[in-house]
């Protein structure tokens, strides 16, 4: 496979204005007819032959201005269409036929659960039709699609539909036109049998949109969440960025089958059933708050990505890392703010931190890539969305809104680049923001090293800040970037933030320092105690930063910290602390014994009265595994699975009576809603009982087997039935988990909570467990969210297990990873991930991992796969 060059770009030779289509849907043999409005494109030069992308698609026929080409007239292979010469503009008419049923891939036209639908992000239109399947060609769209009146008595596509009605041989037809031009990957069409559940948004101009979520009849309870969700999207969307949706119909379609969590195609979204449907007995309260998430994310794409797409590839942060900030932002409004930024850093330094410093590491714009559908990656979408807030930072909220409101005036109707975008932002905040690019092509975590002292006699704070990004494959030579660092400092004695004074000029109680060079030192003045520093409050840059904290100096700031994301960052750096002491411990083999500053901590947590609960509960949590690791020079899973078990057990044991006290003070009669106060409280909760069961005991123990009956929602019974089954106590949970099956065995949502729910559990005998359930009738290969919630899960959260020093674990990640090769090489490549993270471990792991990757070398690789192995071997 050959690789993609950004410095390559260059505009196509020719391009379409509009698009006629006509599908006539069935299984295995749909028939797509396309007429395109070709011209050549006004910057490339007259002449050149016309090369147009297509993949599998068998061509029938083909006519440009409605003569029929000759057969050397054209040529088509593996990638696509040539015709040798063609008019300035003209008309180009061709017939392929497809087969949607053998499309595994889930790219392109294919069938799930007996529908018809599509996925064309970032080159499945190519499987549908001959096109210039790229972003920068934007055509108006009419879609005409036939179907059998039973089999799909629903036919969508993208648009407003303007024609319908009855074909001969009991078939049927819609006719959709969308009046916005778009690039081919936001095309569109679903049908089926489909049913609907629909509602009414009028926008701030007035404009009537009908709001459609589509789903299999079964699930038309599932859907009240996901339209309430749109709606406050809407409404959020209008207040916050001006924007104002501009169809009179937007629609949602909810599929089994797909590689992601949804797709904002224009007017018609089409998701992962997981991402959209909810109900209080199958879905948890963090199901919910993905929907929630999720719909708003596809929907801001209608301005940010649809209205405004990318110019290629390379720009895909322009849109994904602008819509990921957007949606933090709304989940931030409509949910406790200081818990969202708690989840999505502690997600971020997790998981994030890992690719960037790991073999397939990249820039949030890369310069090449092979296969663009690798490039969906924490990188370009969270890494890309903290690029974005870092620029709200520095520029403030009202200039950053403005220099929004330019960008979508600009190049509304326009495939745009990162320099347009961040252009808008410099031009109207008058920055110079060409140091600040960096960020967007160096790779790797910046790591930032700080030093305070305090100066008695004069008052003074002096605060030393250096910076350094670490090489990256690719990159070795790293220049400093332009960083916000957002800081405070806590008097020592007062508890409360000190006036900052910064070369004469007064500050108030938090400043943004604009760190630039390699190292620079701040000396504030006029500061009359003795300060504990508050640095890089609610993570405002994607960084690690050390400074040498006392024990005593973090449970300081967990007390006082007046930034809530700071304080609990205290916490888990204080609990940090003393994992790394157990760590040692473990390795050296000598007796671990638990710091009880952290124990003092804890119990001030679980004894003082707050009004954030949810903030409460992030408190109380532990750092998981991944993240420990992340912290760690070299990986030891035994060592750190050791450490954090005994902070658990050691806190429950300590604190048996508050996590108990606090467990029934958070217990509710309430009927379930996914509301911010009683998700906190049930987070809470279960929290706390958690702890319980971690020492299994006895009072814990019959709490969680109560729990698991609960009839109203799935937050707590899965809660329960997870500690139980993960618990020794087999004779409660064995009993309990086949109930669950049985009684969800229909529900394909909820069988994969309970395959999660098993391969996660830290008991050695797993291994069999896992592959006893990847034969169970309810498990396919074939469906992405089965994969995910099986094999995913088993590799990413058990990872004591995963990494067997029998290598075991590592041989069946590797055997499912071959055979997704063939069916669906967007889903190999991305659960191959633990694998390519070799370097992290110790060299017997390191040995097994690679044995498994040149395994897999030697099979013929799809590009995804390929490029995924190389990266990892090399
Ligand atoms: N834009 C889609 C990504 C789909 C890519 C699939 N290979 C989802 C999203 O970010 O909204
Ligand atoms: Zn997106």
């Amino acid at each position: 496979p050959q690789a993609t060059y950004l410095k390559d770009y260059l505009p196509p030779a020719y391009r379409v204005t509009h698009t006629e289509l006509k599908f006539d849907l069935a299984p295995s043999a749909t028939t797509v007819t396309a007429r395109l409005h070709v011209e050549r494109h006004p910057e490339r030069e007259a002449g050149l032959p016309l090369r147009f992308a297509g993949d599998k698609l068998s061509l029938v026929r083909i006519a440009v201005d409605g003569q029929e080409l000759q057969a050397d007239e054209y040529e088509v292979d593996d990638e696509g269409l040539t015709i040798a010469s063609v008019p300035e503009r003209f008309l180009l008419d061709t017939e392929v036929s497809i087969d949607p049923a053998a499309n595994t891939a889930l790219e392109g036209l294919y069938v799930s659960s007996g529908m018809f639908c599509t996925q064309c992000e970032p080159e499945g239109f190519r499987r549908i039709t001959f096109y210039p399947d790229r972003p920068d060609v934007m055509a108006t769209f009419s879609t005409t699609v036939i179907g059998d009146k039973t089999e799909a008595p629903v036919l969508l596509s993208n648009g407003n539909p303007v024609e319908s009605g009855e074909l001969p041989n009991g078939r049927h037809f819609v006719t959709w036109e969308d009046p916005h031009p778009k690039p081919s990957y936001l095309f569109a069409l679903v049908a089926g049998k489909l049913e609907k559940v629909e509602d009414r948004f009028t926008t701030m101009s007035g404009r009537d949109v009908t709001l459609q979520i589509w789903v299999e009849p079964e699930n038309l309870d599932k859907t009240d969440h996901a339209m309430a969700s749109l709606k406050r999207a809407m409404q959020w969307d209008e207040e916050t960025y001006g924007r104002e949706y501009d169809l009179d119909r937007f629609m949602i379609v909810a599929v089994n089958d797909f590689n992601m969590g949804a797709m904002e195609n224009k007017g018609l979204n089409i998701f992962n059933s997981v991402a959209v449907l909810t109900h209080p007995q199958t879905a948890t309260d963090a199901a919910f708050q993905r929907v929630e998430g999720i719909v708003a994310h596809e929907y801001f794409h209608n301005w940010s990505g649809n209205r405004v797409t990318c110019r290629d590839w390379f720009q895909l942060s322009l849109k994904e890392g602008f819509t990921v900030f957007r949606d933090q932002t709304f989940s931030a409004d409509t949910n406790s703010a200081p818990v969202k930024r708690i989840e999505d850093v502690s997600f971020f330094r997790t998981a994030q931190f890992a690719e960037d410093a790991g073999p397939t590491a990249h820039p949030v714009r890369p310069d090449h890539y092979i296969e663009i559908s690798n490039f969906y990656t924490l990188t370009i979408y969270e890494k890309g969305a903290e690029i974005v807030r870092m620029l709200r930072h520095l520029l403030g909220w009202e200039t950053f809104r403005q220099g929004s409101d330019l960008y979508f005036a600009r190049f509304d109707g326009q495939a745009v680049t990162i320099e347009d975008f961040v252009d808008c932002m410099a031009e109207v905040s008058g920055l110079d923001l060409s140091q600040f690019m960096r960020w967007y092509s160096q790779a790797g975590t910046p790591e930032i090293d700080a030093h305070g002292e305090y100066d008695y006699a004069k008052c003074e704070y002096h605060l030393r800040l250096s910076q350094r990004t670490p090489p990256t494959p690719g990159q070795a030579e790293k220049l400093p970037l332009h960083i916000p660092v957002r800081m405070g400092l806590v008097g020592t004695k007062s508890g409360r933030d000190l006036s900052l004074t910064l070369n004469g000029e007064a500050l108030g109680h938090e400043t943004v320092l604009h760190l630039r060079d390699s190292e620079q030192t701040y000396v504030f003045t006029d500061i009359d105690e003795a300060p504990t520093p508050s640095l890089l409050r609610g993570f405002s840059a994607p960084v690690y930063l050390r400074y040498p904290y006392s024990r005593e100096e973090l449970s300081f700031l967990l007390t006082h910290d007046a930034d809530d994301f700071n304080r609990w960052d205290a916490g888990q750096r204080l609990t940090m602390l003393a994992l790394d002491d157990l760590i040692a411990a473990h390795r050296n083999g000598v007796e671990k014994v638990m710091d009880s500053r952290v124990i003092d901590a804890y119990r001030r947590l679980l004894t003082t009265e707050t009004d954030d609960k949810a903030v409460l509960a992030e408190m109380l949590t532990l750092p998981s595994e991944a993240y420990i690791a992340e912290q760690q020079p070299m990986v030891d899973v035994d060592a750190i699975h050791a450490a954090r078990v005994f902070v658990k057990q050691s806190l429950a044991t300590a604190l048996r009576d508050e996590f108990l006290a606090i467990h029934e003070a958070h217990r509710s009669d309430a009927p379930y809603a996914p509301e911010p106060e009683q998700i906190a409280r049930r987070r809470v909760k279960n929290v706390a009982l958690e702890y319980l069961m971690s020492i299994e005991d006895d009072e814990g123990v019959s709490l969680a087997e109560a729990q698991v009956d609960a009839e109203d929602n799935m937050t707590d019974v899965r809660a329960a039935l997870t500690m139980l089954v993960h618990s020794s106590r087999s004779d409660i949970a064995e009993p309990a988990l086949k109930a669950f099956g049985e009684k969800w065995a229909h529900d394909p949502l909820v069988m994969n909570q309970w395959f999660t729910i098993q391969v996660t559990r830290p008991q050695a005998d797993v291994l069999e467990r896992v592959k006893y359930l990847m034969a169970h009738p309810l498990f396919s290969l074939k469906n992405p969210n089965k994969v995910r919630a099986l094999i995913g899960a088993f590799a990413a959260q058990n990872r004591i297990n995963f990494h067997r020093l029998d290598g075991e674990g590592y041989r069946l990640l590797a055997d499912v990873v071959i055979e997704l090769n063939s069916l669906n090489p967007e889903i190999a490549a991305r659960i191959i991930t633990p694998l390519t993270r070799w370097q992290r471990f110790d060299e017997q792991r390191q040995a097994l991992m690679k044995a498994e990757l040149e395994r897999i070398r030697a099979e013929e690789l799809s590009p995804n796969v390929f490029e995924m192995v190389e990266q990892a071997l090399a």
